[in-house]
Order: C-alpha cells, then sequence, then structure tokens
C-alpha cells in the first residue's frame, strides 16, 4: 500500500525555512511542511495547501526537486514524499497548532533533531539537484538501508 505525501521546505540562499512538528507523526523533529494528499487532490495542491495551514505562507512558485519511498521494517506501508522547494511567497511565516517556524542558515542546520534520512538528500537539495530515493527505517526510526540518485527529470 502506498501513501502519498509532500514535503516543502523554503529556501532563501542562505537560510531554509524548517518548522518544528509539535504533534503527530515525526513530533520533536525540525521538518518542512507536508502532509498526505487528499483524494482527488493534485499533489502540488496539497503542497501550497499544507504550508498555509502549517505555516500561514503562500508559496509563489514550488518546484518538485524529490520523491523518497519510505518503508518502515515491519510494515507494508510506504510513504511516497513528494519534496517541494520554493523560495519565494507571500504572508509571513506563523506558528500553527502544528508547527513552530524558524529559519536555519545552511551551515546550521539541525540534523541531530530532524529525521535521519533527511542528512542524505538534502545536501542535494541544497545544491539545487533532483533526486529519487529509498529509505527503510528500524523500529527505532534509524536507516538500515537506502537508495538514492540523482535524477534529470522527476516526470514519472
Ligand atoms: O500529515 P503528517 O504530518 O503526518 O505528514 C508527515 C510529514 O512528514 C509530511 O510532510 C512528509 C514528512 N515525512 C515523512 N517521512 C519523512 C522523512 O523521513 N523525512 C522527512 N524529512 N520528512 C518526512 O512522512
Amino acid at each position: 500500500m502506498k501513501t502519498l505525501l509532500t514535503l516543502t521546505i523554503i529556501y532563501q540562499h542562505p537560510k531554509v525555512l524548517l518548522g518544528m512538528k509539535k504533534r503527530g507523526f515525526g513530533a520533536g523533529r525540525w521538518n518542512g511542511f507536508g502532509g498526505k494528499v487528499e483524494a482527488g487532490e493534485k499533489i502540488e495542491d496539497t503542497a501550497k495547501r499544507e504550508l498555509n495551514e502549517e505555516v500561514g505562507i503562500s508559496a509563489v512558485g514550488l518546484e518538485k526537486v524529490g520523491i523518497i519511498d519510505f518503508e518502515f521494517k515491519g510494515n507494508s506501508e510506504i510513504l511516497e514524499v513528494h519534496i517541494f522547494k520554493g523560495q519565494d511567497y507571500s504572508g509571513e511565516p506563523v506558528e500553527s497548532e502544528e508547527m513552530k517556524p524558524q529559519w536555519f542558515l545552511i551551515d546550521a542546520i539541525p540534523f541531530q533533531d530532524m529525521w535521519s534520512d533527511d542528512k542524505y538528500w538534502l545536501p542535494l537539495f541544497l545544491a539545487g539537484k533532483k533526486f529519487k530515493g529509498y529509505f527503510l527505517f528500524d523500529e527505532s526510526d534509524t536507516v538500515i538501508k537506502h537508495e538514492l540518485s540523482e535524477v534529470k527529470s522527476l516526470s514519472e
């Protein structure tokens, strides 16, 4: 079974906008903004909606830069996460019930308080690359297997 999700990071060199997830899946970690694609919704529209709901901003343009499948050992569900990069937006980032936003310099990204896969693919994101990947986690959210490759295009 596959579940589609989005993840959007605003990158205004030399800073990225992340949010501390306050509740639910991934709580206690810094991450981009996103969530599940609803029935009938276009993936990019989910990315825009979630950005608005979680941090109160509207992206002016989003670029899809990555697709990663996540699997958890002992669980047949695959999370297919579509990763978007944003730069310009309207509105001001505000804290929501789900996320507390904060800007980080790219050489001070808090990888120790993020999902353990992020240190593999975020450097590609920051370098302007497109990528596809697969990560398998064990019960304690440690990466036990991964594949990651740069791609020219993400058209499937
Ligand atoms: O709706 P919900 O908050 O549960 O969505 C989960 C968010 O977390 C969604 O934006 C996708 C994202 N996400 C995963 N797995 C991983 C991961 O391993 N690393 C990162 N950085 N984000 C992830 O679901």
